[in-house]
């Protein structure tokens, strides 16, 4: 009697946890970032969408995670990979108000 209902437990529990290991996305729009902090995994990729109708230029100079999109015109995306470990401070070198920070875990 207990059973199929613990299987089907097992199953919902494996989705769940394929659904939150999928990529992250960080949107820009009304010339700010989606989120203030986003945490993924060492080796992880965050995907970097402009939904904005003006284009930005996200960089980073976090030391090991170094990375620069140029000019991101509206409706691109981009995909960054993080490969160290640490606090990554995000910004758009186009608006200086425009900040985010990408946390990377083992
Ligand atoms: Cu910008």
């Amino acid at each position: 009697m207990h059973k199929p209902a613990l299987i089907a437990l097992l199953i919902l529990g494996g989705l769940s946890a394929a659904a939150y290991a999928a990529n992250q996305t960080v949107r820009q729009h009304g010339r700010m970032f989606s989120t203030e902090s986003v945490t993924i995994r060492k080796g992880e990729t965050l995907i970097f969408q402009n939904d904005d109708n003006v284009p930005h230029n996200i960089a980073s100079v976090s030391k090991g995670n170094e990375f620069n999109l140029g000019s991101q015109p509206p409706g691109a995306s981009t995909d960054v990979t993080f490969t160290e470990v640490g606090d990554v401070q995000v910004i758009c070198a186009i608006h200086p108000r425009m900040k985010m920070t990408v946390k990377i875990t083992n």
